[in-house]
């Protein structure tokens, strides 16, 4: 009984998998964890970590893929647009040893900033794209991803969603194949992207498009599916296909139905659904992609309904009792959420050190007006909420520092960033190079809880670093104070903030305290190795 992220883990252990990349983010994390939790792993058989962010572990799989081995990256969704610019080049280059980049998509936006749809990317880099339908297709399809992506030489994106990375199913796994053995790639300018090469390359890539369809019609993983009834075709994608399979108790749909799960979508099968049907009703997770495309290549007046119609709503994550609404059935909905429940925001821990690096700010600030904090993503940017009010922004990750210096270049004084140890490592630096390099008028608190305490506190790039990194990008040492966030420590911690938010240039503020549910792990942790060592 898999998670449709651990069944991806398993089927890249089992398929000779080398190497795994990532940086965490819901719904994506599960997947390395699992792999790092691996006896490959654990043996040293699999490199399997955390990078930096992103970028950084595209490349390194890129790195990892040109020597003919086998690897995997994954990210959620908005990685994506941080790994945007390797990933659309890896394209380019193509791969030589197989390439999966899984993006983890967030319809509803449960845990994100927002909902965008990674087949969207796949379709701008033109490589394949597989979407599974349930847990034992995500195992299948990372399995076979990874020679389908040594077939065609390009990258394979893989493109899930928060309801199949987290919900769990039975899943048959494959024999176990060795991993490839180092071979480098047969044309030695394949991966130079001068703009020699990246032009035959491109057109290389342009070639393949039918291939890459060919194999998405009898790769098997797209089906079609007569039906009694021609009044209405269905066309699903990915895990909306168990949607619409749970609205007929008998499993039995009296309507053609065409399952897409792998991208290009052959042309040949949507025709022959269109050209079969009176109407047809299209169910996918994210954004119309399929949709648009069918009412651009077959625009010869038959109705489409989906979400651009508005037949299924234009955001938000499908369910049963959506596609149900739109078969026309009877609305399944059951009781709303309990008032109590709705009413439930969520908060910092009870002792959490951001919470005293906040009661600071909040003081120190208070002789000015309010809306000159610049915040970012992690457990910190619950200062938005009561009783802190504290931050005033939160956009992407990084995007703080680069705010704050946007706002204090304008000339808003003092102007403040708050950013989280992980974040500052994953896009803090550089804004915090710009602010140097500028003399920014700035104060930046990076709240160091010694992890990555969002995403379940894996580790931080730039654990003990920190100081040394910002002196390195030149922040003078005179401005860079380490407090302790806690009761204890307020009046001195108010006052180096007072101090400093009156300083002309660059200021760097770190509390430190490590985060209290990473703190807890940590000591059950070490009072089992003790238990087991004095039984020894
Ligand atoms: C581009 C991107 N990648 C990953 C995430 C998921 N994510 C949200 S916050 C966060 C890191 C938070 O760590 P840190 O900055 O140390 O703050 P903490 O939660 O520990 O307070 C991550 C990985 C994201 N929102 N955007
Ligand atoms: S998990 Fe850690 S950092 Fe996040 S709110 Fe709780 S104590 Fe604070």
């Amino acid at each position: 009984m898999l998670l449709g992220d651990e069944a991806i883990a398993q089927a890249a252990i089992d398929a000779g998998m080398s190497g795994i990349y990532a940086y965490p983010g819901t719904p994506s994390t599960e997947i390395t964890e699992y792999v790092i939790q691996s006896k490959e792993a654990k043996s040293g058989q699999i490199r399997a970590g955390w990078s930096t962010n992103e970028k950084t572990a595209m490349e390194s799989a890129l790195g990892m893929s040109y020597t003919g081995k086998r690897t995997m990256v994954c990210m959620k969704h908005v990685g994506l647009n941080v790994a945007a610019d390797a990933f659309i080049n890896s394209a380019i280059t193509g791969a030589n040893g197989g390439l999966i980049v899984v993006s983890a998509d967030d319809p509803s936006m449960h845990s994100s900033q927002n909902e965008q749809d990674s087949r969207v990317y796949g379709n701008f880099a033109l490589i394949p794209i597989l979407e599974p339908t349930n847990q034992q297709d995500a195992y299948d399809m990372v399995y076979y991803g990874f020679d389908m992506s040594e077939k065609l030489g390009v990258p394979v994106l893989m493109r899930i969603t928060t309801r199949l990375a987290h919900s769990r199913a039975g899943v048959v796994r494959k024999p176990a194949r060795a991993q490839n053995e180092i071979h480098l790639p047969v044309d030695p300018r394949q991966f130079i992207l001068l703009p020699a090469n990246a032009r035959r390359q491109y057109k290389n890539l342009l070639a393949k498009q039918q291939e890459f369809e060919n194999c998405a019609a009898s790769s098997g993983f797209n089906s079609f599916t007569d039906g009694e009834d021609k009044s209405l075709g269905i066309i699903t994608t990915g895990i909306a296909y168990n949607y619409l399979l749970e609205n007929y108790a008998d499993r039995h749909i009296p309507f053609p139905v065409l399952k897409i799960a792998q991208y290009p979508v052959p042309h040949s099968m949507v025709e022959k659904i269109y050209n079969s049907c009176d109407k047809l009703l299209i169910l996918e997770e994210g954004y119309p992609v399929v949709e648009e495309s069918v009412r651009g290549f077959m625009n010869n007046g038959k109705t489409i309904h989906g979400r651009i119609d508005g037949t299924v709503p234009r955001t938000g994550e499908l369910n049963p009792n959506i596609v149900a609404v739109a078969l026309g059935k009877k609305d399944t909905r059951g009781k709303d959420i309990p008032a109590i429940v709705v009413g439930r925001p969520p908060s910092l821990c009870k002792g959490c050190p951001h919470i005293y690096s906040y009661n600071a700010l909040n003081e120190a600030l208070g002789k000015w007006s309010k809306g000159r904090v610049f915040s970012d993503i992690g457990c910190y940017t619950l200062g938005a909420l009561d009783p802190f009010d504290a931050i005033n922004t939160c956009v992407d990750m990084g995007a703080s520092i680069t705010m704050a210096k946007g706002a204090a270049d304008a000339g808003l004084y003092p102007a403040v960033a708050v950013i989280g140890d992980s974040t500052f490592t994953h896009s803090g630096i550089t804004g915090l190079i710009d602010c140097v390099k500028d003399k920014s008028h700035v104060l930046i608190m990076i709240l160091d809880n010694e992890t990555t305490a969002m995403t379940g506190g894996q580790d931080s790039s730039a654990f003990g670093r920190i100081e040394a990194i910002c002196m390195g990008i030149g922040v003078h040492k005179d401005h860079i104070f380490v407090l302790n966030p806690s009761p204890k420590h307020h009046e001195e911690n108010l006052a180096i903030l007072n101090k400093e938010l009156e300083y002309q240039g660059v200021s760097v503020i770190i509390p430190r305290r490590e985060c209290i549910q990473t703190a807890i792990r940590h000591s059950k942790e070490h009072r089992k190795e003790e238990a087991v060592s004095s039984e020894n």
